[in-house]
């Protein structure tokens, strides 16, 4: 696969959408491991999360963003602030629209920006979910979405299962500036491990949490601890917005927060390949959704938020 003597290339690829479009699947297919969080649940990805793949002598950064939608909320701000950043400084965007819900509305508002970016960014098409539509439909949906932008080119793919993925990953490679790699060969993501940790927490409530109260929590890392037997002892709070919302989180006699910490362990265990302790603890604080901390501690900028 790689040759030595082609010149080495590297850049920054978006992937923007709406939400639950498949964006974390498909950083992950492409990286080959998880390194964002994946969830039925929209608004699943609160930041920009770089994860890198090769490609022979391409190394692909993958910036997953937040879904895109209108943004009511300022964490909502926040977000679409932090993906269509993400965009603006890519190399190359690539936009996943679902099979089978075709070009929403929600769609159609990300079209109309995609001429706000920088001048001469290629930006492919990915219809992503293929798996769910009969073949049919797709030759429709790619020309109703190449009419209203001149996409650089058009894939088909299912992010979950690998479709058409090896192509988009192979195109995305030969497309990237010629230039020396932005990370070491062998790295796989860019994340702090104590953030990479609390959104392993956060998947694993957010699987289990009724459709509102993800939103309404943040899960911090607030200690590391390397210990002399090679394990690691990893506190964390997650913060939820009400009273009535801890005792969800924690569960009947505590069973929740238990099988939460449980899933999560034997997830960041396998990632580090060694023992975790992890300790969860449940804070309620009323208005985490309007402190700048805890928007750093998510990777945003508060300000975009206003
Ligand atoms: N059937 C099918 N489901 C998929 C595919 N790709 C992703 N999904 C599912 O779609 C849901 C959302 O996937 P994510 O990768 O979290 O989507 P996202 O675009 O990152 O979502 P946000 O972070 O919330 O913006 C998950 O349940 C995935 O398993 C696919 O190719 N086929
Ligand atoms: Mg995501």
């Amino acid at each position: 696969m790689s040759d030595p003597t082609l010149p080495t290339r590297a850049g920054f690829v978006a992937l923007i959408g709406e939400p639950n479009a498949g964006k974390s699947t498909l950083t992950n297919r492409l990286v080959g491991a998880k390194v964002s969080i994946v969830t039925h649940k929209v608004q699943t990805t609160r930041a920009r999360i770089r994860g890198v793949a090769m490609e022979g002598q391409a190394q692909i950064v993958l910036v997953d963003t937040p879904g895109l939608f209108r943004p009511r909320r300022r964490l909502d701000r926040a977000m679409v602030a932090a993906a269509w950043g993400g965009a603006a400084d890519a190399d190359i965007v690539v936009l996943l629209v679902e099979a089978h819900r075709g070009l929403t509305p929600g769609v159609e508002a990300i079209l109309e920006r995609l001429g706000d970016l920088r001048k001469g960014t290629p930006v492919a098409l990915a219809i992503n979910k293929i798996d769910r539509v009969k073949a049919e439909s797709l030759l429709a949906l790619t020309e109703a979405l190449n009419a209203r932008h001149e996409f650089e080119r058009t894939f088909m793919i299912s992010a979950e299962r690998g479709h058409g993925c090896d192509a988009l990953k192979a195109w995305l490679g030969e497309s990237l500036p010629e230039g020396p790699w932005l990370y070491p060969e062998d790295q796989i993501a860019d994340l702090p491990l104590r953030m990479l940790a609390a959104e392993t927490t956060r998947e694993k409530l957010t699987l289990r949490l009724h459709q509102e109260l993800p939103y309404e929590l943040t899960v911090e890392t607030e200690s590391w601890q390397e210990r002399d037997d090679g394990s690691a002892r990893i506190d964390q709070i997650v913060y939820v917005a009400r009273d009535g919302h801890k005792g969800i989180v924690l569960g009947r006699k505590g069973e929740t927060i238990k099988a939460v910490s449980t899933a999560a362990r034997a997830e960041l265990e396998e990632f580090l390949g060694r023992r975790v302790h992890l300790f969860l603890q449940v804070k309620v604080r009323p208005n985490w959704l309007e402190e700048a901390e805890r928007y750093s501690e998510m990777g945003l900028d508060f300000k975009d938020g206003a």
